[in-house]
């Protein structure tokens, strides 16, 4: 029979280096012998690319908090149960590009959306499915900023002001104080050698008990 496999997201403010270390998470557990799928939110499958399209859009300014909470759940609710959940049932680790807790980060802290709200669609769409392990990749914010700004045209969510970010990273320390037991801090001010290194020893450690069951 084949093992589950599992959920590890990829969480912090925008320039952080999420795309860069997911590229080394993917190599780390290929080389443990663990098969593994990259997937991103919003996003991942057809449908929730073109949602995904409409969410970070420049073009579509002043969309009501309400409708881009919504949006985001949509395309989760596709993504879940078209791509993540057989992935994992098939025994693969799923790696992800932000999640859920980007809703409360975001939504919540950044647009100021009671939590209670979205729990309410979080169950709805989840029910008690929750990430095995949540990698907060944690900077302050002009570093997140300046890293982000240097690639060029900015999307709907990069042309917030810094005191947003403030109130998204400060919900992510929300979040980690929260959980724990899924929740590891890792510094990504650092260079990239040492945010990698501290990324090998959690997956390594996650690793260890993936494998006894
Ligand atoms: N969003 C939401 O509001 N609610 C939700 O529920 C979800 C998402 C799921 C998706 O944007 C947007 O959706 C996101 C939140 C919202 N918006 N924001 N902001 P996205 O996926 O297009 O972008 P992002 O998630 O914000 O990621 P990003 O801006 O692409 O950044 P990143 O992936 O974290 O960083 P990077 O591209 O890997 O690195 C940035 C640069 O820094 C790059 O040149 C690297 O070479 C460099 N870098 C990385 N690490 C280092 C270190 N350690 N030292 C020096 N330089 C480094």
């Amino acid at each position: 029979m084949t093992a589950r496999g599992r959920f590890i997201t990829v969480e912090g403010i925008e320039g952080v280096g999420k795309s860069t270390n997911i590229a080394f998470i993917r190599k780390t557990l290929e080389a443990m012998g663990l098969p593994v799928l990259v997937t991103r939110e919003p996003g991942g499958p057809e449908v929730s690319e073109a949602i995904r399209a409409v969410l970070l859009s420049p073009d579509l300014p002043g969309m009501h908090p309400d409708t881009e909470l919504l949006l985001m759940f949509a395309a989760r609710a596709e993504h879940l149960h078209r791509r993540i959940l057989p992935a994992m049932a098939a025994g693969q680790w799923v790696v992800c590009d932000r999640f859920t807790d980007a809703t409360y980060a975001y939504q919540g802290g950044g647009r100021g959306i009671p939590q209670e709200r979205i729990a309410t669609l979080e169950a709805f769409v989840q029910g008690d499915f929750r990430p095995d392990l949540t990698l907060l990749l944690d900077a302050d914010v002009a570093t997140g900023m300046a890293r982000a700004r240097s690639r060029g045209d900015a999307d709907r969510f990069e042309q917030e002001a810094v005191a947003f970010f403030e109130r998204v990273r400060e919900a992510y320390h929300a979040l980690a104080r929260a959980h724990p037991e899924r929740y590891r801090i890792v510094d990504a001010t650092q260079p990239l050698e040492s945010v990698q290194a501290q990324l090998a020893e959690i997956l390594c450690a996650a690793a260890g008990e993936g494998t006894d069951g």
